[in-house]
Formats: C-alpha cells, sequence, structure tokens
C-alpha cells in the first residue's frame, strides 16, 4: 500500500486558540469572562465538528422555486442545512442578543464578537443576515421611532428561535453598490395614507428574513442621495405570503454559495418610514458600520481557521524526510501569517470595545472619533489580509489545496467577498480620508501614543511611521488628487501603525502577566513586515499607465 496523506483536523476552537484567550483574560472581569466561557466552548466545539465532519456530508446550496407544480408563484428558497441550524445556533448563543445586552455594559460587544468569531465559519455565512439584522436593531434604536422599536427590536435581539426575526439591509440597486445616491426605488404614498416601495433591488443578501431596511426615494422629491428616505418593511403578509415582493434569481456567485443572495423587484410593498422623508443614507450608516465590524471579525474567523488547518497539516505532513513544521522556510511562512493575522485580531477586537463603551455612553468624545475612523480601516485591512491568507494556506497545502474536496478551495472563494461587500477598499479608504477632513488626525494619534506610553518602551519605530503619515497628510493638503489617489496607502499606514501599537500593548501585557512571549514575537515579525504604504505619484503617469489599452 503506498503513503497516503491523512486530512487536517480541527480541535476545539475556543480552547485551541491562544490570541483569543489570551485576549479575553486581559479585558473582560474575571466573573464575565466564567460566565460566557461554557458558551465559548461549545461554539469552539461546534466549529470543530462542523470541519471534522464535512468531509461525509455532501456539500448543499438554497434552492429557488419560483412557481409551484400548479402554476402559482410561490418564491420558495430551500436552506442549507447550516442555516437551517442557524436561528437555533443564533438565539441559544444570543449571537446578536449580546451585543446590546445592557448586563454586561460597556463589555457586550467583545461578549459578542468572540461568539460571533467562533461560530462565522460553520454557519456558512448565516452571519451575513445575523450582520445586518444586528445593524438594523442599532438604527432603529438610533432613529428614536419608538413604534418601530417596540415593534421589532425585541424579535431582532430575541433569545428564542420561535420570535427571532431576520433583517435584510436591501440598498444595492443597478445604478451601483458603492454610489447608494443613486438609488432608483420609488415610494409612493398611497390615497389610505400608507407608503408602497416600487423597484429592483440587486443584491439582496437576507431576503429569507422577516423585515428590511431598505432605502427608497419618495415621489417627486428629486435626485442625490439626501432626498433618500429610509424604511422599514415586513416581507410577509398576515398569511405567510411574500407582500410586494418578487425574487427573481438568486446570485451566482464566486463563494459565498450557502447565502441565498437574491435579485428582487419591489411591487408595492407596504413600508414605514424610519424618520423623516430625506438621508437615508445618513440614516442607514449604523447598519454599514455594524456590518463592517462583523465584516472585520468574520474575515479574523477565516484567517483563523486557515492557520488552524495549516498548522495542522504541517504536523501530519512529511516531506523531504521532515515534517513541514521541521522546514525553516515553511515555519517562516506560517510564522508570518500568525504575525499579521494577530495584529488585525487586536485592532477588530479593539473596534469592538470602543462600540461597546460608545453603545454604554462611557466613550469620550476622542473615543467615539477612533470608533468611526477604525471601522472603516479595520475592515478594509482585514478584508484583504483574509484574501492573502486563504491563497498562502491553500499554497500550504500544496497540490491537495486546490482541490475542491478537500474543503480549502471554498475558504480562498469565500474570502473574496470580504473586501467586496460592504464597502470596497477603495471605498472605505475614501470614507477614512472623509472622517479625517472632518476630525484630522489628532483622535488617532493621542490614541496611538497613549498605548505605546503605557508599554512602558519607546517603540520609536511605530512612532516614526505615525509621524510620516501625519505628514503626508499635510503635504497632500491642497492636493486633493494627490489625497484621493494615495487613500488607500494612508489608510493601510495608519491601521498598521495602530494595530502595532495594540499588539505592542498586548505583548507587554503578556510578557509580565502570562509569561508569554508569542505576543512579542508577532509584533517584531510584523513590524518587520513593514507599517508605511504611502505614497505620493505623479497623477498624470498613473493616468497614462491605468489607460494602457489605448494603442
Ligand atoms: C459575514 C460578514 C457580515 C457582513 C454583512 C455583509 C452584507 C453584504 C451585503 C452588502 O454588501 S450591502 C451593501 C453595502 N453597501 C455599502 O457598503 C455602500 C458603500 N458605499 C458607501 O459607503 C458610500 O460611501 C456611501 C453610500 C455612504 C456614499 O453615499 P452618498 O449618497 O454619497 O452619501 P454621503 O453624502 O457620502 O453621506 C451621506 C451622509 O451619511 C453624510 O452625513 P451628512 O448628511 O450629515 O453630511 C455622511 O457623513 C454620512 N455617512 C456616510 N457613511 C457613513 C456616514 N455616517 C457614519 N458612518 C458612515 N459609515
Amino acid at each position: 500500500m503506498s503513503f497516503v496523506q491523512s486530512a487536517p483536523e480541527l480541535g476545539n476552537q475556543y480552547r485551541d486558540d491562544r490570541v483569543l484567550r489570551s485576549y479575553l483574560a486581559r479585558t473582560l472581569p474575571a466573573a464575565l469572562r466564567e460566565t460566557i466561557e461554557p458558551d465559548l466552548e461549545l461554539l469552539g466545539q461546534h466549529a470543530a465538528d462542523a470541519w471534522n465532519e464535512r468531509t461525509h456530508r455532501p456539500r448543499s446550496e438554497p434552492v429557488f422555486t419560483p412557481w409551484d407544480a400548479w402554476g402559482n408563484r410561490v418564491d420558495r428558497i430551500a436552506l442549507t442545512p447550516a442555516w437551517q441550524e442557524g436561528p437555533g445556533i443564533a438565539t441559544r448563543h444570543g449571537l446578536i442578543a449580546a451585543g446590546h445586552d445592557e448586563a454586561t455594559g460597556e463589555h457586550a460587544r467583545v461578549h459578542q464578537f468572540a461568539l460571533v468569531y467562533l461560530y462565522h465559519v460553520a454557519s456558512e455565512f448565516y452571519t451575513c443576515p445575523l450582520a445586518m439584522t444586528d445593524g438594523a436593531a442599532t438604527a432603529l434604536k438610533a432613529s428614536g421611532n419608538a413604534a418601530l422599536i417596540a415593534r421589532a427590536v425585541p424579535r431582532f435581539l430575541s433569545r428564542d428561535a420561535a420570535t427571532f426575526w431576520l433583517s435584510g439591509q436591501w440598498m444595492t440597486e443597478t445604478a451601483g453598490g458603492s454610489d447608494v445616491g443613486r438609488s432608483e426605488t420609488e415610494a409612493r404614498r398611497g390615497a389610505d395614507g400608507q407608503w408602497r416601495l416600487y423597484g429592483r433591488k440587486w443584491f439582496t443578501s437576507a431576503v429569507v428574513g422577516e423585515a428590511a431596511l431598505t432605502l427608497a426615494r419618495p415621489e417627486g422629491v428629486g435626485s442625490g442621495g439626501s432626498a433618500l428616505a429610509m424604511f422599514y418593511l415586513e416581507t410577509h403578509d398576515a398569511e405567510g405570503r411574500w407582500q410586494g415582493v418578487r425574487i427573481d434569481r438568486l446570485k451566482d456567485k464566486l463563494g459565498t454559495r450557502e447565502l441565498p443572495t437574491a435579485e428582487i423587484h419591489l411591487d408595492g410593498a407596504l413600508a414605514t418610514p424610519v424618520g423623516e422623508l430625506r438621508n437615508g443614507v445618513r440614516m442607514i450608516a449604523p447598519v454599514l458600520n455594524i456590518t463592517r465590524l462583523w465584516n472585520a471579525v468574520c474575515s479574523l474567523a477565516t484567517m483563523r481557521r486557515c492557520l488552524a488547518l495549516a498548522r495542522d497539516y504541517a504536523h501530519r505532513r512529511s516531506a523531504f524526510g521532515r515534517t513541514l513544521l521541521e522546514q525553516p522556510l515553511h515555519v517562516d511562512t506560517l510564522a508570518g501569517m500568525q504575525a499579521e493575522f494577530e495584529a488585525a485580531f487586536h485592532l477588530s477586537f479593539h473596534v469592538a470595545e470602543l462600540l461597546g463603551r460608545a453603545q454604554a455612553g462611557v466613550a469620550s468624545a476622542g473615543e467615539r472619533a477612533l470608533l468611526r475612523l477604525l471601522t472603516p480601516l479595520a475592515k478594509l485591512w482585514t478584508g484583504k489580509l483574509a484574501v492573502k491568507i486563504a491563497s498562502e494556506t491553500l499554497e500550504a497545502f500544496g497540490g491537495m489545496g486546490y482541490l475542491e474536496d478537500t474543503g480549502l478551495p471554498q475558504l480562498l472563494r469565500d474570502a473574496q467577498v470580504y473586501p467586496i461587500w460592504e464597502g470596497t477598499t477603495n471605498v472605505l479608504a475614501l470614507d477614512a480620508l472623509r472622517v479625517l477632513e472632518g476630525g484630522g488626525l489628532a483622535p488617532w494619534r493621542h490614541a496611538l501614543d497613549a498605548l505605546l506610553d503605557a508599554t512602558g518602551a519607546d517603540h520609536a519605530a511605530i512612532r516614526a511611521d505615525a509621524d510620516a503619515a501625519e505628514a503626508w497628510l499635510r503635504g497632500c493638503a491642497d492636493d486633493r488628487l494627490a489625497l484621493e489617489a494615495g487613500a488607500r496607502g494612508l489608510a493601510l499606514t495608519l491601521t498598521r501603525c495602530f494595530a502595532a501599537a495594540l499588539l505592542a500593548r498586548h505583548a507587554a501585557w503578556a510578557l509580565s502577566v502570562q509569561a508569554d512571549r508569542r505576543p512579542h514575537a508577532a509584533l517584531q515579525r510584523f513590524l518587520a513586515h513593514g507599517l508605511q504604504h504611502l505614497r505620493r505619484h505623479d497623477i498624470d503617469d498613473a493616468a497614462t499607465l491605468a489607460n494602457d489599452f489605448h494603442p
């Protein structure tokens, strides 16, 4: 019998996660940690079981049936098994409720995102509609609309699958996913005083939800983003029939294929304005910021899954007379991935901390400004990084990483969605620029210096790169084209400097409290990769290169 390679396996994904456990030990009060730990253990085991058993189960995708056999329009979507168990898991572990739990106060979001991080990969992106439901609960609360808050929020936060509702966020139209201000869906008010929506929504990721927040243009108000209004609607009538919603088809996507992303028409869907009949983009912004944080944490979850599999395989796989873990170049490659992941972890969970503090009303003005800036930054960096780490992971398996039935290619295909949805890298870099134009770099710089000062070490390299970012911004102040063209480089530099400072803070703590040198090693490696991505290229040269297809 010739040699047969054994497949990678996962242990309990909470117990095995040194980075998560060490982070929670530093940030959460011991009593709270002990209370939530059994839940984290269960989700960690669920993650392991779902992976280890996946090879015994056929992969499945949702199936859309527009018509029944008798010619009735039914628009039925049959979900995958993981999606069918989604409401039970989400409510049992309080995946949304935990984030709004007043009893845990400023720690609510860290608790919630630890759950999300452990559940995400096994959920087959059921986390996507959960993210939007969390966003909808947050946006409704911010709107102050007492009737809608009373009706919908308890259902969105329910810990009981029987009363739980999912909410979609239906924004994207054919005019563009980024340029939402061009939305064409119209809201018409009938003689009965009720609003009805008419239009086409091009990517609706949570069409299976019971409710949705959406944007529409009240009839006759003119063009532009500020003329849009935010509406709340329920997808089914009292008899359980779709109300004014027709599903045209499910999207044929590169990845996230278990997620039934649909293209739909609204044809007189009854809807309620959430607030004023304008400024819809501003009103829906809380949804964007919440889902962007979910995106960052789910990107981390993919990275962590990749590293766990690559590490397990490195123990098993032997080549040229040694296991991969005994091969210096392979070890060095894994270490580089781990360092980037570890820095990204601390950045994303820091955003969760800030969100928790803002929500509990204990964040300072500086922390609130930092939250607004770090949210797009964390999303844009982690989205890109997840693709890179997933790609490197497939390579770490050699040819096996390219075989569909190992489950590995799916990690890469799924990861490619992170930089695209919820704002592409460039849209988010420009969003960060808008924040800086409003409030400048001071909140970021003060927080960064405070983190480094608290370590008791100088960290001159991090401060020097932070100085360079400030100088770059000053240098471009009068050059709008250069500012926009360099916005991605600026965003990455600000992100990496701040992530380095957070990792430095954690490394100092881990060394003194846990006698653990690994975060320090991760920091050194992360710094060696470089923090700066600042660029100031000639705009005319860039235009010439970008237009190279002209003869
Ligand atoms: C598994 C992980 C879970 C993830 C869930 C994934 C679900 C996937 C499904 C989707 O992808 S849904 C579609 C996601 N679409 C986007 O993320 C849109 C991307 N485009 C942008 O973000 C644009 O920047 C934006 C649409 C906001 C620009 O629109 P406009 O019409 O040009 O608006 P404008 O003038 O920039 O902003 C309007 C107001 O909103 C301004 O405030 P004022 O009215 O007071 O001046 C902005 O400051 C405010 N605003 C915009 N973005 C904000 C914000 N406020 C707070 N936070 C923000 N992020």
